[in-house]
Parts: structure tokens; C-alpha cells; sequence
């Protein structure tokens, strides 16, 4: 198949889930054709069916607010057309399901009809996309795409009671390369870090409030105090200043580190005992996915789809939104005994095989035939 994928080039999740599956895709003999406005993040590596097409838009002085999504919906055009895609696949709705939306209306006029697959991956449903401002657009790119697929059936069920749906929404989680991600030895970054033997906790984000980033400062506050630890917060955002004075004012800012955004999370992984995300609202939880391939429990709140990966008392556990305290109990549960760590690790990694990118690419794989056999009359 010849595919359109359009993401956010970014290290986001949706980002990072189009990036990989596009290669994964690739591999498996696929043509791919990446549409967005930087090279995406993970788009790292030479393929012979791999392609990035730039999307610039103009910046002519009467444009207070640039028109990307104009400017993605005729580069979608002029792909489509001299590239001769079968299928595109939008990830995030906003404003992607609606650009391929009007991309496909313009290609009508030159008789081709190219079927767009829609994923929703999170704050387009839950934050961005259930807000007034986008609502409407929204629920009509949704209902015009040709399939619709979320990453969890969490997901899943806020988009039906957030919108109007008439589509049926796929469920087809995220995943994860396992070759990527697992135990690396490192050691010596192990000893760097804590050199005397201190457990290592850690959390990955894009620092936003959702995230709760200062209920992972408040836990590591308590666990600090009955377990030997240090503390490693890796990304960056808007809340990574508040996170700091806060380490300060509780006095922890020795024990922790913050790294920003890195390109090797599996090695950070590889050192670390336990992974904390604290989320109000999470639709999957890659990071956490991430982590538990590299044998890292989790402690988590049960929002969203975390309850549909990390499984409670088995690869970590699972505590209301907010609730600091008794995340804080878990962890030293957790931490405080070598043969239960033990235990949980292995629990961790054995879950994240069953996310493992070997089983979920023929979902999407199938998916497209499906759309594609659904859609043929039209094209
Ligand atoms: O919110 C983020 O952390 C980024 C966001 C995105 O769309 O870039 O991540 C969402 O998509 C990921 C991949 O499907 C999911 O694993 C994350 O759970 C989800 N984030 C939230 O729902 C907050």
C-alpha cells in the first residue's frame, strides 16, 4: 500500500505512535509518505520507503494566526495526487481529520476519492476537542472519516459520550518496539546517579498540567523519606519551573534531577525501579508502556485507559487522581522489599509484551484493507 501518514513531528505521544508505526510500516514493504510541518522527531533512519513531505506555511504579514491547516490540506492534495496514495491516516483530530477532510473534497474534483483513517489519541477528545471553540469541527471530521480508531476503550467511550458519533470506533492501543526498548546494561550511569545504591524513581512527560508533574515532586517527597532514592524528571514544559522550586521547597532538590528532553529514554529506563504517572487524565500511557519494557513498575492514578495496561498489584498500581499519599504508600510497598521489586518488574515486562509491535501492526495493517474494501465503490 501507498500511505499518508500526518502527525505532529514532535516527541508527543500521538507523534511518536504515528512516527514508529509508519516505520514498522515501512518495513514491512509499505510505501509511507509523512506529511507535516518538521521532520517528525523518531523519523530518524534511512528507508527506501520512507518519505517526508514538508508542509510550510506562509507568514504574509496579514496573518495574525498562520493557516497550517490550508496549508496541510493542499500539500494532502498535491501528495495524494503525484505520490498516488491509497489511504491517509490523520493522527490527532485537531486540525488533522479536518484538513484531510477538505483534502479530499479537492481531490474529488480531479475524480480521485482517497479514504482517510482518523486516530484519536487523547486531549483531542478529553481536552482540546470537547472544547466549544472546536466541538463542532470535531464531530464532523470524526463522523466523515472513513474509519475512526482510539488508542484505548476508554477513549473509546468519551468520544461516544463527548460527541455526537454515528462512526464506529475502532480500538487499537498503542504499542512498542521491544527491541528498542528493553533492559540496557548501564551501570555505570546507574552508579553516576546513585552512587550509593539509592533506588531510582522516574517520570517522562511533556510537563503540562494533566500530567500532575508536582504530585510526582509531592510523592517523591514522602517515598524519600523511608527509601534511599533519587528522583529523575525527563522532558520539559510548562510546569518544569513550578517543579523545581517545589523540589526546593520540600527539600528534596538534591535527590533530583532534571534531565529535559532526551533522545535515549530506553537508557534512562534501563537504571530506573520504579516509574511514576500521576495523569488527571490519560488516554494510554506510553511513557508508562515505554517503561514497563525496560521492567520498570508503575504507579499510577486510574484515569482514562491506564487501568486497561497497568494492572493493579501486579505491574504497579493504581490510585484515584490526586491522591499523593497513597501513591506515596504503594511505592515504598514497592520499593522497600528486593524480592517483591523483583517480582513486579517481571510482571511489568511480561504486560508490555502484549503491546509489543509485532501484534498490533496487523491490526492497523487490517484495518486499512477493511477501510480500503469499504470505501472501493467510491473510488
Ligand atoms: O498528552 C500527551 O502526553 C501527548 C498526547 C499526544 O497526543 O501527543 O498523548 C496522548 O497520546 C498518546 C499516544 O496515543 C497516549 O499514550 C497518551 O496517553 C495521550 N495523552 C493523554 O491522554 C494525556
Amino acid at each position: 500500500m501507498k500511505i499518508g501518514i500526518v502527525c505532529y513531528p514532535t516527541f508527543g505521544g500521538s507523534g511518536v505512535v504515528a512516527t514508529e508505526l509508519g516505520k514498522a510500516l515501512a518495513d514491512r514493504g509499505h510505501q509511507v509518505h509523512f506529511v507535516t510541518y518538521n521532520q517528525p522527531a523518531r523519523l530518524d533512519l534511512f528507508s527506501e520507503n520512507l518519505f517526508y513531505h514538508e508542509v510550510s506555511v506562509s507568514n504574509y504579514p496579514l496573518f495574525d494566526f498562520p493557516p497550517y491547516e490550508l496549508a496541510l490540506a493542499s500539500r494532502l492534495v498535491d501528495v495524494v495526487r503525484f505520490e498516488k496514495l491509497d489511504i491517509l491516516h490523520v493522527h490527532y483530530a485537531i486540525p488533522h481529520a479536518s484538513a484531510a477532510f477538505m483534502a479530499k473534497q479537492i481531490l474529488l474534483t480531479y475524480g480521485i476519492y482517497i479514504p482517510v483513517v482518523t486516530t484519536l489519541h487523547g486531549t483531542d477528545i478529553t481536552l482540546v476537542g470537547k472544547d466549544r471553540t472546536f466541538k463542532p469541527v470535531v464531530t464532523f471530521s470524526i463522523n466523515k472519516s472513513d474509519g475512526v480508531t482510539a488508542v484505548s476503550e476508554h477513549l473509546r467511550n468519551d468520544t461516544y459520550n463527548f460527541f455526537e458519533i454515528e462512526n464506529d470506533i475502532r480500538v487499537i492501543p498503542n504499542f512498542i518496539d521491544l527491541n528498542r526498548f528493553s533492559l540496557k546494561p548501564k551501570d555505570h550511569f546507574k552508579k553516576a546517579i546513585a552512587p550509593s545504591g539509592e533506588k531510582i524513581i522516574v517520570h517522562t512527560s511533556n510537563f503540562r498540567k494533566v500530567k500532575r508533574t508536582a504530585d510526582v515532586i509531592k510523592i517523591f517527597a514522602k517515598v524519600v523519606e523511608k527509601i534511599p532514592s533519587k528522583l529523575l524528571m525527563v522532558g520539559d514544559g510548562v510546569e518544569r519551573s513550578y517543579c523545581e522550586q517545589l523540589a526546593r521547597d520540600l527539600n528534596v532538590c538534591d535527590e533530583v534531577r532534571f534531565l529535559g528532553k532526551q533522545d535515549a529514554i530506553e537508557e534512562i529506563l534501563s537504571v530506573s525501579d520504579l516509574f511514576l504517572m500521576p495523569s488527571e487524565s490519560e488516554s494510554f500511557g506510553l511513557a508508562a508502556l515505554e517503561a514497563m519494557a525496560c521492567k520498570v513498575p508503575v504507579i499510577s492514578s486510574n484515569a482514562g485507559g491506564l487501568p486497561e495496561l497497568n494492572v493493579d498489584g501486579e505491574t504497579g498500581f493504581l490510585k484515584d487522581v490526586g491522591d499523593v499519599d497513597g501513591m506515596a504508600e504503594k511505592a515504598i510497598y514497592i520499593l522497600e522489599d528486593e524480592e517483591r521489586l523483583k517480582t513486579f518488574k517481571e510482571n511489568a515486562l511480561a504486560r508490555a509484551k502484549v503491546f509489543d509491535l509485532a501484534n498490533i501492526l496487523p491490526a492497523y495493517e487490517n484495518y486499512y484493507i477493511e477501510v480500503l474494501e469499504r470505501t472501493k465503490e467510491k473510488a
